[in-house]
């Protein structure tokens, strides 16, 4: 019993050491010993947006000349995560070109309480051959904000990107997301989306 005692006191001196290095990380609190390591609220929460995995395009279409160009796409190559992702045939599209994907909702209720979006693109390398630039901008459309956009460039292959939106800026209803496609050139062909993840 007595060595069972010894390894209760042995357990609980390195439950306070770790806990004091966490909290050395993160929000800084006077002689942090043994309070709970805890993360601040209303941080770290992540909620999936889109994954594909519905074998739909999860609600996400193009406007008049770009309607028929989202599919869902089943090659492994251009999938991230799970078996199916969204492909975009941008064939033709160039400079600013916000018909290109857009959604419409519904959304979670967390939306609106977002700090920031996370998702994966691949881009093929005959898609944006020659390409000055090339960015998608997220557009958030809603009552806080008719149209609060985030830029972010891409490149070949698979790029992982993240937009970072400011606290309050969409904190309302949403009305409509958008995947606004800017370049500097023609895109030649498809760009895939998959793994599309709110953290708020
Ligand atoms: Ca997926």
């Amino acid at each position: 019993m007595r060595k069972y005692g010894l390894l209760a006191v042995a357990v609980l001196f390195l439950a306070v050491v770790f806990s004091g290095c966490a909290t050395t990380g993160g929000t800084e609190q006077a002689g942090g010993t043994a309070t709970a390591a805890a993360a601040p609220t209303g941080s770290g929460n992540k909620v999936n947006l889109w994954n594909f995995e519905s074998k739909t395009a999860d609600g996400w279409a193009g406007n008049g000349k770009w309607a028929e160009r989202l599919t869902v796409n089943t090659d492994p190559k251009f999938v991230k995560e799970g078996g199916f992702s969204l492909k975009i045939d941008a064939k033709g599209c160039k400079g600013w070109e916000q018909n290109i994907a857009l959604n419409g909702g519904p959304f979670p209720e967390q939306f609106a309480k977002l700090a920031s979006l996370t998702m994966d693109v691949y881009v093929p390398k005959e898609s944006i051959k020659g390409m000055e630039y090339a960015q998608i901008f997220l557009v958030v459309s809603g009552s806080a904000n008719s149209w609060y956009q985030v830029q972010q460039g891409i490149k070949e292959g698979w790029n992982s990107l993240e937009y970072k939106i400011e606290p309050g800026a969409i904190d309302g209803d949403i009305w409509k997301v958008y995947f606004v496609f800017n370049s500097g050139g023609t895109f030649s062909g498809p760009v895939y989306i998959d793994n599309v993840v709110g953290t708020y």
